[in-house]
This record gives structure tokens, C-alpha cells and sequence, in this order.
């Protein structure tokens, strides 16, 4: 049976390749409908994303580029490897070679295949250690803030600015607002200026969580009873997603974080205005009854 008979119409049947042609445009016409249908969100993830999100830490550009650098290695020895066993299957199988060589040592290629793999292990390890040594050279801070990991929201408290404290939970679907995205808005945004060095004290009031935020490149592990140490510097304004990223328990996938960077002056009054609705610690109290539905 022709293909053309199949998805044409009866008599008039097209030529079968250019019907499946037909068939493969209209289709992909659709994705890309579909694609547009979205609200455009830059900051987070996106449908057929393929690679990381835009990078907007300098920490998180130095984590990405090492992710390129990487694979480039990885894949030229991958073919390395596929092109020399190839050969070996050619030209050693008993056809081809029917009389095999009896010769055991080789000086030469015995100190190329030591050495080479060295100078690889080298070559990564150089911007490894300094990407490491980057994530752990804390600048001088110019605001501190504490994440608190609980079952299942994230409290963040401004030590720098008289205590301020409030909870960030996730906002349920039939409560999104137009551009909040499903699972990822929280009702309360950690809100944090743009261009300056942010320490983040990470821990958590129960179980083992974790605080990460991929465009920043950041991942803290929460541990009851320790505080832990990150920080960014974040170089553009937005609002930038993240998860919990370790199993803490039912809602582990619903304690999204997100952290909104604005201008300077924004961050100000934000915060006067958050000082006063956070006073009462009534959006704590409120939060905790939510979540004993
Ligand atoms: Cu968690």
C-alpha cells in the first residue's frame, strides 16, 4: 500500500513523499503554534528547552562555560574511542588478519596513553579548582539574607534589616495570577537588589532540603541544625525561579523559590512597605493553617 493511498484522499492521492512532507510541515506548524500560544517567561524553563537557562550570575556563566568545555572533551574522546575500536574490528578480525603479530610492548605508545590522559585530567581540573575556589570566595556582602527550609514552604529572613521575616509558599493553580508560572510562583518573593553581593545563609527547621536557583547557579543543601553558606551577584533584573532539590518528603515538588532582582531604589521601597505588612507576622500565621489543610 502506497502512503499516499493511506493519508490522501481516495483518488487524489499526492505523490508520497511530498504528502509526508505535507504531514511533517503541518506538524510542526502546530508545535510551533503551541510554542507561541505560551506566555513568553525568560527566566525559567521552557517548553523543548534544550540547554541551561540564560545565565545571569557571573558564577553561573563560569558554571556554564565549564559544562561546554566539558562536553567538547568528552565527545572528542568518545569518538576517539569509536573510531579506534572501528579500526580494530576492520583491520584485526581473523579475515583481515589471519596471522596475528605476537608483539606485546610498545615504549612509545605505552607513555603516550599515560601521559595524554594526564594532560586531559589537567586541562579540566585547572578552571575545575577555580570555578570551586570562585564558589567559595565569599565578596564583602552587601545584604544577608537566611533561607529557612520547612515542610513544604521557604522562610527568608532579612537579618541586615531589622528582622524582617515572612514565608514564601507556593501559590496553588487555581490561584495563579496572569504570568505566574504553575509550580514555580510563591506567594511572597525574596526580593534583592541588582548588582550587589548577596550571602544566602541556607538551613532548614526540619528535614534535609535544598535551596537552588539554576540561573544563578546555586545549590545549598539545608540541613536541620547547620548553616550553610552561598552567595550570588545577580546582573540583571527579573524574577528567577527554583525548587527544592532534595527529597524532603509529600510536597517536596511544591516549595518552589522564587527570587525577584529589582533596581535599587525598588529594593527600598519594597522593603519599607514589606517591613510594615510582615510586622504582625500574620502572613506566617496564615500560611502555616494553609498548610494544614
Ligand atoms: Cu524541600
Amino acid at each position: 500500500m502506497r502512503l499516499g493511498d493511506r493519508w490522501g484522499s481516495g483518488g487524489t492521492a499526492l505523490p508520497p513523499s511530498l504528502n509526508v512532507r505535507m504531514t511533517l510541515t503541518a506538524l510542526l506548524a502546530v508545535l510551533m503554534l503551541a510554542g507561541l500560544g505560551q506566555p513568553v517567561l525568560a527566566e525559567q524553563p521552557e517548553p523543548w528547552q534544550m540547554g541551561m537557562q540564560p545565565a545571569a550570575t557571573p558564577l553561573a556563566e563560569q558554571l556554564q562555560w565549564f559544562h561546554t568545555f566539558l562536553l567538547y572533551i568528552i565527545t572528542g574522546i568518545v569518538i576517539f574511542v569509536f573510531v579506534l575500536i572501528g579500526y580494530v574490528l576492520l583491520r584485526f578480525n581473523e579475515r583481515a588478519n589471519p596471522k596475528p603479530s605476537r608483539t606485546t610492548h610498545n615504549t612509545f605508545l605505552e607513555i603516550a596513553w599515560t601521559v595524554v590522559p594526564i594532560l586531559i585530567l589537567l586541562v579540566i581540573a585547572i578552571p575545575s579548582f577555580r570555578l570551586l575556589y570562585a564558589q567559595y570566595a565569599f565578596p564583602k556582602p552587601d545584604l544577608t539574607i537566611k533561607a529557612i527550609g520547612s515542610q513544604w514552604y521557604w522562610t527568608y529572613e532579612y537579618p541586615d534589616h531589622d528582622d524582617l521575616t515572612f514565608d514564601a509558599v507556593m501559590v496553588e493553580d487555581n490561584q495563579l495570577k496572569p504570568g505566574q508560572p504553575r509550580l514555580l510562583a510563591t506567594d511572597n518573593d525574596v526580593v534583592v537588589p541588582v548588582n550587589k553581593n548577596v550571602h544566602v545563609l541556607v538551613t532548614a527547621s526540619d528535614v534535609i532540603h535544598s535551596w537552588a536557583v539554576p540561573a544563578f547557579g546555586l545549590k545549598s543543601d539545608a540541613v536541620p541544625g547547620r548553616v550553610q553558606r552561598t552567595w550570588f551577584r545577580a546582573e540583571r533584573t527579573g524574577t528567577f525561579y527554583g525548587q527544592c532539590s532534595e527529597l524532603c518528603g509529600r510536597r517536596h515538588a511544591f516549595m518552589p523559590i522564587a527570587v525577584r532582582v529589582v533596581s535599587q531604589a525598588e529594593f527600598e521601597q519594597w522593603l519599607a512597605q514589606a517591613k510594615e505588612t510582615f510586622a504582625s507576622g500574620s502572613s506566617r500565621a496564615s500560611e502555616v493553617a494553609r498548610l494544614e489543610r
